[in-house]
This record gives C-alpha cells, structure tokens and sequence, in this order.
C-alpha cells in the first residue's frame, strides 16, 4: 500500500477531541534531532510537510498529520539535549507524558526513531520500557544510517539489533530514501 495523501490538520499543545476522535494514531518518539520529523516528510514524499532544522528542539508541540484520509501520523517533541528554556521544556514534558501514557485512546503503534551513529540512549531504553508496559506495539527505525562509517558499520549494527532484540527494527536513511518503503508497509498493515 501507499501513501497517496498527506495533510497537516493541527498541531495541538494538550488536551484535543481530535485526539480522542477514533482514528488510528501512528506516533513518532524519539530523542531531539534524530529526524522524526524528518522521516515524517519522507513517507509523506513531501519535503515541508512537517517542519524540520538542525537546531535540536524544533518541534514544540503534537503535529498531527492525516494520511490517506484515514490514519494519523503524530509528530512529538524530542526528549534529550533540547536547547529550550527550562519552563518550555516542562510544559513539553508534561504535555508528552499525558499524551503517551495517561490520555484515554489507545496507542496504534509507536515509532521510535534513534540515530544510527549515536545509538540507543539510556532515556530511549526508558521510554520502550513505559510504551511496553501499556502494550504498544514498538517498530525502531535507525535512521541517518548514511552518516555511519563503513569502518564502523557493521559494529554499530550488531549492537542496536542486540539491544532491541526481536522487536521490528528498520534501518533508514531519509538522505539516501531507504527504508521507505519498509516503513510504509509496517505503518498502513
Ligand atoms: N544525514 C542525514 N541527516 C538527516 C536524516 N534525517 C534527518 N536528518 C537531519 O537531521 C536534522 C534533524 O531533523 P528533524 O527531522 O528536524 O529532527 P526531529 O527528530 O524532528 O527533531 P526535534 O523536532 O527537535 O525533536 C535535520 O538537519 C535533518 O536534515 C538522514 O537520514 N540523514
Ligand atoms: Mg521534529
């Protein structure tokens, strides 16, 4: 299957009926900077669709994206090193938190997004561990694998796919546009 259409319908900063509206929700978490907005636009084949920078921290609120006029793409905030203001980065924290595990819907399935070069962090590990615990469905997508090292590679590889064992792990580059079609498929089955 693909994607055919991809709109923004709001990005929303707490509490919204079109978050409780029904339609199946496709999330994207990860930490500041790792391209989830980025690979957004890259299953969209858009390339402003969502908003996306260098500077860690730019996405600030809960994007909501409707593709093929049935299903939702949701692009949060990073966690990590985002260089905002201490009060902002509450707000966000607050904000995230309540999305992910305390408001009433249930979760479709969750994209955790890592970079390929930094690998998993330890706040990545913490967040598998809480979406688990609610049983959602988990696909890790490695992404910027074209900033690996050849020399590197295989290494770098061997240890994300033991650190996550057997949940689905995509490796992707939204530079070099792979790992789209894999990811579309496992997002619309
Ligand atoms: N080389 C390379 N750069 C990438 C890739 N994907 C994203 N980037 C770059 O990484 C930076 C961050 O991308 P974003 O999509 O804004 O990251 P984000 O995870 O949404 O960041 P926040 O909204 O701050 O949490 C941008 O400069 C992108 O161009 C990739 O596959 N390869
Ligand atoms: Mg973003």
């Amino acid at each position: 299957m693909n994607i055919k259409s991809a709109t923004f319908v709001k990005g929303v900063v707490g509490t919204d009926e079109i978050l409780e509206d029904g339609t199946p929700q496709i999330v994207f978490v990860g930490r500041s900077n790792v391209g989830k907005s980025s690979v957004i636009n890259s299953l969209a084949n858009q390339k402003k669709l969502a908003r996306t920078s260098s500077f860690p921290g730019r996405t600030q609120e809960i994007n909501i994206f409707l593709i093929n006029k049935s299903v939702y793409l949701v692009d949060l905030p990073g966690y990590g090193f985002v260089k905002i203001p201490q009060k902002e980065r509450e707000r966000i924290q607050k904000m995230m938190q309540w999305y992910l595990f305390r408001s009433a819907y249930k979760l479709k399935k969750v994209v955790l997004i890592i970079d390929a070069n930094v690998g998993p962090s330890s706040a990545d590990l913490e967040m598998v561990r809480s979406l688990e615990e609610q049983e959602n469905n988990i696909v890790v997508v490695v992404n910027k694998i074209d900033k690996i090292k050849k020399s590197e590679h295989e290494a770098k590889i061997q240890k994300i796919k033991a650190t996550f064992g057997d949940r689905k792990i995509i490796f992707y580059s939204v530079e070099k546009k792979i790992g789209v079609t894999e990811l579309t498929d496992e997002i619309l089955k």
